[in-house]
């Protein structure tokens, strides 16, 4: 066997890594900014990077509701109104390095639904089937809300979960929603992970051989 350092992860090859709804809506500024929200980031744009040296896929949900969504206040909901589709708000924050690569998963885009998680009513579990992946590592916004529904859809669905602790932020509507949040996500087997443990090694060797 390889000698490893001591808590260090390897990525492998049917590893995904799945960003969850970094929008501008909750993003510092954005009708429902998450606290914090823009610290994921950068931290995910390491991930990313990551990812995108190795070529794995690379899985972005957004938000993605009708004006009059049933989440909206004005419907009934407890949200004010974020995330409509094709506006500003909705867009992914403009200094997250998505790969061109990436696969945009809309949800939520029913006026009568809403689904917090990313495979609720989307191809996502289709997607990640076809292409044979068995690990997600999933970070994103808000921990307690699109980020544990995610997780604990993935966990049902049977792959594996490496939650980037070091890329969520937690809306936080009762000051402990996201602390028990990542307490269920991890009683469920999702696994806490930061950015420094991944092993760091040569990208693939199609990567340095190419010519320029
Ligand atoms: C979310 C509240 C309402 C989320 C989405 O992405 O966590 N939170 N809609
Ligand atoms: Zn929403």
């Amino acid at each position: 066997m390889e000698l490893q350092k001591p808590h260090t992860l390897e990525l492998e090859a049917h590893d995904a890594l799945v960003v969850v709804d970094v929008q501008n809506d909750f993003l510092p500024g954005g009708s429902l900014a998450v606290p914090h929200g823009g610290e994921v980031v950068p931290v995910l744009n390491k991930y990313l990077s990551a990812f995108h040296a190795r070529r794995l896929a690379i899985y972005a949900t957004r938000d993605w509701h009708p004006p009059e969504h049933c989440s909206f206040k004005a419907q009934g909901g407890i949200w004010p109104p974020h995330c409509v589709a094709e506006t500003p708000g909705a867009q992914f924050a403009s200094d997250l390095n998505l790969p061109p690569e990436t696969t945009v998963i809309s949800k939520a885009t029913e006026p009568d639904k809403d689904a917090y998680s990313g495979f609720e009513g989307t191809d996502l579990d289709a997607r990640l089937r076809d292409k044979e992946i068995k690990r997600l590592f999933i970070g994103g916004l808000a921990t307690d809300y699109c980020v544990l529904n995610t997780v604990k859809d993935a966990i049902k669905h049977g792959y594996e979960v490496l939650l980037l602790e070091d890329a969520i932020r937690a809306v936080n509507v009762n000051p402990d929603d996201g602390l028990k949040a990542e307490e269920t996500m991890q009683g469920l087997g999702a696994r806490p992970i930061h950015f420094e443990i991944l092993a760091t090694r040569a990208p693939p060797e199609r990567e340095i051989t190419e010519e320029a």
